[in-house]
C-alpha cells in the first residue's frame, strides 16, 4: 500500500488514467471492502469529499451528489469544517476526516473492449480460438487499491 493525502491520492489516480473511486451501490462498497480486507488492514480513501465553499459532499469523478451512502454511526462529524474527505472505515462504513491524513486509496478506471482471458493463457487451443471470441464492448469500471 502507498498511503497518501486525499489530494495526492487523486493526483495519482488521474496520472493512472482514472479517479478516486466513486461508489454508487452497496455491491460496489462490499467489493471494495473485500479488496481492502484482503490486502490491507488500513482505512482507505474514496473519491468523496466536501466541495470547496459548498459544504456538501460530492464525488470527484462525476461531480454528482452521492445517491448511495454508508456513513458510520455519528459520521460525518466535521460539520463545522469546510474540509472533509471520506475513507472506508471499520466494517466498511464511511468516515470523514482531515484530507491531509495519509491513507491507502482506491482508484477506479474505465476500460473498453475488455474480456477475461482463459485461465490457461498458454493453451494452444485457446490461442487458436481467441480470435473468434466476442469482444465485450461495454465500458467496464475496474477498482484498484494503492
Ligand atoms: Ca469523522
Amino acid at each position: 500500500m502507498n498511503p497518501a493525502s486525499w489530494t495526492s491520492a487523486q493526483t495519482s489516480c488521474i496520472n493512472g488514467g482514472g479517479n478516486l473511486a466513486e461508489i454508487t451501490s452497496a455491491v460496489e462498497n462490499s467489493f471494495l471492502v473485500h479488496l481492502r480486507d484482503n490486502y490491507s488492514d488500513k482505512n482507505a480513501w474514496i473519491g468523496l469529499r466536501k466541495a470547496n465553499n459548498k459544504g456538501t459532499y460530492t464525488w470527484v469523478s462525476s461531480g454528482n451528489d452521492p445517491i448511495f451512502t454508508f456513513w458510520a454511526s455519528g459520521q460525518p462529524n466535521l460539520a463545522a469544517s469546510l474540509e472533509g474527505c471520506v475513507e472506508i472505515w471499520w466494517a466498511g462504513k464511511w468516515n470523514d476526516l482531515q484530507c491531509e491524513t495519509k491513507r491507502p486509496y482506491f482508484c477506479e478506471r474505465s476500460v473498453i473492449g475488455a474480456y477475461r482471458l482463459p485461465i490457461n493463457r498458454t493453451g494452444k487451443s485457446e490461442e487458436e480460438t481467441i480470435s473468434q471470441r466476442p469482444v465485450k464492448k461495454d465500458i467496464t469500471v475496474i477498482f484498484l487499491l494503492f
